[in-house]
């Protein structure tokens, strides 16, 4: 077959079409690269390097790249690959070694896999019957992904673990019932199960957790009056394809396969502030010891592909007021396109007080109310469900907020253990972390920034201190790679700040995005864990780079049973410098989750992020223009 042009592209970052995946596919199958047992663990936009995004103006010619990462579910054999659409030909297509630079990403089609091949294991049906399981059509094994522990007979192969739940009946959710101390090693090429740990027959939990079942939740509250939001005008914002406007603030929404929702080319009054924002990795590592347990950490996006994971959003639940949907096309495993509709919301919040004076001396009184865009998506990743949420704020403010809720992993609860909570009888919950790395690619007032830590530092009492009560501002520049893995403090307010050395606001002060964290614990694994060495970002809260596109991220291009390694240690080892350069900022945020009760039988929201905020980047209060 002949492969047909691509229909014109408006932007360079215009997001893949379905006409394109399907364009995708065909020219890779007339390349010989796709045959009956190929799949696409991973299909998106090649981005152009930002050097000729920058310079594209309307009307040039766009080369529409896509990378595929394919499968060959007949060999295990893997392949990366960048094909151009616009020029029907194949760049580069590379062998993919799999026990050395790692797995392709677990696909969606895997849990019907893992269900299949451990069912039809004979040891692992007489483990489950032990346990007293015999209708296996109610027990649903997981497809856990398997990292990478140097377990003999291993490498090479493409696995998953896999421990299971059991229902009493086809809506009971599983997560309430763990059959613990049971794992199958599962070779997801030869399809059979490799190993099963029989730990231990571990009772089955027995209560429900059916937060949907009103006999079991009861009937709802009937005391809320209707809150109503209402913009009869509609919303400030207006959309141009996936172009968003508002209040000075203009950028591109995309989302992409693997990082979900990505932001592009984020300006404020034409002033570029973000080249890209995305989240370029999470990854949730468990604490428990134990046998049937060890292995128990997941990289939501390098294995799991947070993008593949979006659900459809619906107005009245997941958004109020007057919201503007974007739908999703993702590339099937087969390579075809799927569309999730409504998968990216927007809207505009009120958001409170944006500043407030009464005047003691001229009786001036005077409110202004703060407002944001809201872009957010949810993804629905086996047990948990995710939401990212970012904000625009009026007064120049970006916010990343995940919203993380679901079900919280379960285990069979073992009196006194040291890594779980008992949240319902005779059922645990396991310790763990979420750990997001934010790949900002700043791009403050143009590309050449550096980056500045910022914090307090105290003044002993002594000579021109002699009340002891001085402090002052400290600034560290940080000019290379390896000064700028750092980790935050806020016992002294430690910021990261990203300059401009070129550009100065009307004081002479330099104009400057910062980075504040809300510091939470790092990975608290070992630094001899094979986690460590497999996420390494998570043992700092920032990286500064140099920006390379070929760095995107933060634990390598490949993480599933990847042996470690990758990613930014890898990444900054060159110690390149970053003092007026093109720097990409890596920030590691996230959360330590000791269970509680009240996370059962669903978790209410619990949030974690960070803000860039600006500094000196406007010559006064932005916002002083707001209507009373
Ligand atoms: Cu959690």
């Amino acid at each position: 077959m002949t492969v047909r042009a691509p229909a014109q592209v408006a932007h360079p970052l215009q997001r893949l079409g379905a006409d394109e995946i399907r364009l995708a596919k065909a020219l890779l199958v007339e390349h010989g690269l796709v045959g009956e047992p190929t799949r696409f663990a991973y299909l998106g936009l090649e981005e152009p390097p930002k050097a000729e995004v920058l310079a594209w103006r309307e009307g040039d010619p766009v080369d529409r790249r896509v990378r595929a990462i394919l499968l060959d579910t007949a060999t295990g054999g893997a392949a990366d690959v960048v094909a151009s659409l616009t020029r029907g030909t194949v760049d580069a297509s590379a062998e993919i070694d799999t026990g050395r630079e790692g797995q392709p990403p677990i696909m969606l089609e895997d849990l019907v896999a893992v269900d299949e091949i451990v069912k039809a294991d004979p040891g692992w049906r007489a483990a489950m019957e032990r346990r007293g399981v015999t209708d296996l059509d109610l027990v649903r094994p997981c497809p856990l992904s398997a990292g990478s522990f140097g377990i003999q007979g291993e490498e090479g192969r493409r696995m998953l673990r896999v421990l299971s739940f059991v229902q009493h009946h086809e809506k009971d959710h599983p997560w309430a019932h763990p059959v613990d101390g049971l794992v199958a090693y599962v070779d997801l090429i030869e399809r059979r199960v490799l190993h099963l740990i029989d730990q231990e027959v571990l009772p089955i939990p027995e209560e429900e957790g059916n937060f949907d079942d009103p006999a079991q939740v009861g009937p709802a509250r009937t005391s809320l009056k209707p809150i109503e939001i209402a913009q009869p005008e509609g919303p400030s914002f207006t959309l141009d394809g996936d172009v968003v406007t508002w209040e000075g603030w203009r950028l591109r929404v995309g989302f992409d396969a693997r990082e979900g929702l990505t932001l592009h080319q984020v300006s404020l009054e034409d002033r570029p502030v973000c080249y890209r924002a995305s989240v370029a990795e999470m990854m949730v590592p468990y604490a428990d010891p134990g046998p049937a347990r060890f292995w128990q950490n997941y990289f939501d996006a390098g294995e799991y592909l947070l993008g593949q994971q979006v659900v459809s959003l619906m107005l009245g639940c997941d958004c109020l007021g007057e919201i503007r949907y974007l739908d999703a096309v993702l590339p099937a495993g087969d390579g075809e396109p799927r569309e999730v509709a409504n998968a990216i919301c927007l809207h505009e919040e009120d958001t409170g007080v944006a500043w407030k004076h009464n005047d003691l001396f001229t009786g001036s009184s005077e409110t202004r109310r703060m407002r944001r865009l809201v872009i957010s998506t949810f993804v629905a990743i086996g047990n948990y469900d995710y939401g990212f949420f970012w904000y625009l704020y009026l007064d120049g403010r970006i916010e990343l907020e995940i919203k993380a809720t679901g079900v919280v992993f379960t285990s069979a609860w073992v009196d006194g253990s040291r890594w779980a909570t008992q949240v319902a009888p005779g059922l645990g919950a396991p310790y763990h972390q979420h750990l997001f790395s934010a790949r900002l690619d700043m791009t403050v007032d143009g590309v050449d920034n550096a980056v500045d830590e910022v914090e307090l530092e105290r003044v002993p009492l002594g000579p021109g201190n002699q009340y002891g009560n001085a402090f002052t501002r400290k600034v560290t520049r940080l000019a290379r790679e390896s000064e700028a893995a750092r980790i935050a403090d806020p016992t002294v307010g430690r910021t990261w700040q990203v300059v401009n050395p070129a550009r100065t606001n009307r004081l002479g002060q330099p104009v400057a995005y910062a980075l504040d964290p809300q510091p939470a614990p790092l990975l608290a694994a070992d630094a001899g864990a094979a986690i460590t060495g497999r996420a390494a970002f998570a043992t700092r809260h920032l990286w500064v780079t140099r920006y390379d596109p070929a760095e995107r991220y933060a634990a390598g291009d490949l993480p599933n049973q990847h042996p470690g390694g990758a990613g930014l240690p890898t990444y900054v080892a060159a110690d390149r410098d970053l003092d007026g350069q093109d720097v990409v900022l890596w920030h590691t945020f996230g959360m330590l989750h000791f269970p509680r009760p009240e996370d059962w039988p669903v978790m209410p929201v619990a949030t974690c992020g960070f803000t860039l905020r600006p500094v000196g980047f406007f010559d006064r209060n932005p916002v002083l223009d707001l209507p009373r």
